[in-house]
C-alpha cells in the first residue's frame, strides 16, 4: 500500500511531513483532511494533523511520521544515526516543533488567519503580545542558520520543520519585517525555497 499523508495542505506540519517524503523520494498519496475530521480522529483522537497510514501502521505526530519515512525507506538519510549527530539535529527539530511553532504559528499566523470579530476584523490581542517577542526568536534562528542550514552546513530533516513555518510567518506584516532584518534567514529561505520538496508542497 502506498504511504498516505493525511491533513489539510496549509498546515505547516502537514507540509513538513510531505517535504520529508519528497526529500526521501518516497511516493505518497496526500489526503487533504481537516483537523478533527473523522478520518483524522480515527488515527489521532486529539484530531491534530498530520496523520499517516502505511500498510498496517497508523501513526500521528509529525516527528514520528518524519522519522518513520526517513528510516523505513531507501533514499538519502535526512538525519544522522550516530548519537551525537542525532542529538544535534533533534535539538533543532524539537525547538522548531515546540517554541518556534507556538510563537510563529499558534500565537501569530493562526491568530491572523482565524481570530476575527463579528465584522471580520482580526482580533489583535494575542498578535500584539507576540509581536513584541518576535525579534528575539528571529535572532535565535538567524544565528542557527549561519552555516547555511538549520543548525549546520548540510540539509537535514530539521529544515523540513522550519521552512513551512518561515513561509507562513513572512506572509504577515510583522513577520515579513523581522525576516527582512535577518540576512542569514533571508538567504536560507531563498535557497531552500527552490528545492522541489518545497515548491511541490505549497498549498
Ligand atoms: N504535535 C503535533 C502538532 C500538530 C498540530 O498542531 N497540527 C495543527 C495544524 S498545523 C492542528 O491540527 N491544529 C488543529 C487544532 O489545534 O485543533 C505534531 O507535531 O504533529
Amino acid at each position: 500500500m502506498v504511504l498516505q499523508i493525511i491533513g489539510f495542505p496549509r498546515s505547516n506540519f502537514v507540509r513538513t511531513a510531505r517535504m520529508v517524503a519528497h526529500e526521501k523520494g518516497v511516493p505518497y498519496e496526500h489526503i487533504p483532511a481537516l483537523p478533527h475530521s473523522d478520518e483524522v480522529k480515527a488515527i489521532n483522537p486529539l484530531g491534530l494533523i498530520p496523520v499517516m497510514r502505511h500498510d498496517d501502521l497508523e501513526v500521528a505526530e509529525t516527528y514520528a511520521i518524519a522519522h518513520y519515512i526517513d528510516t523505513a525507506f531507501d533514499g538519502p538519510a535526512l538525519a544522522p544515526t550516530d548519537p551525537k549527530g542525532a542529538a544535534s539535529v533533534n535539538r533543532w527539530i524539537m525547538a522548531v516543533n515546540t517554541s518556534v511553532d507556538q510563537m510563529f504559528m499558534r500565537r501569530y499566523v493562526v491568530e491572523y488567519a482565524f481570530h476575527k470579530d463579528q465584522d471580520g476584523n482580526v482580533v489583535r490581542d494575542v498578535i500584539d503580545q507576540t509581536v513584541k517577542r518576535l525579534p528575539k526568536m528571529f535572532a535565535f534562528l538567524e544565528a542557527a542558520v549561519g552555516k547555511g542550514y538549520l543548525g549546520g552546513d548540510s540539509f537535514t530533516m530539521a529544515d523540513c520543520f522550519l521552512m513551512p513555518i518561515l513561509a507562513a510567518v513572512r506572509s504577515f506584516p510583522e513577520g515579513k519585517e523581522n525576516m527582512e532584518n535577518c540576512p542569514n534567514l533571508q538567504a536560507y529561505f531563498a535557497k531552500l525555497s527552490e528545492r522541489p520538496s518545497f515548491t511541490e508542497t505549497g498549498s
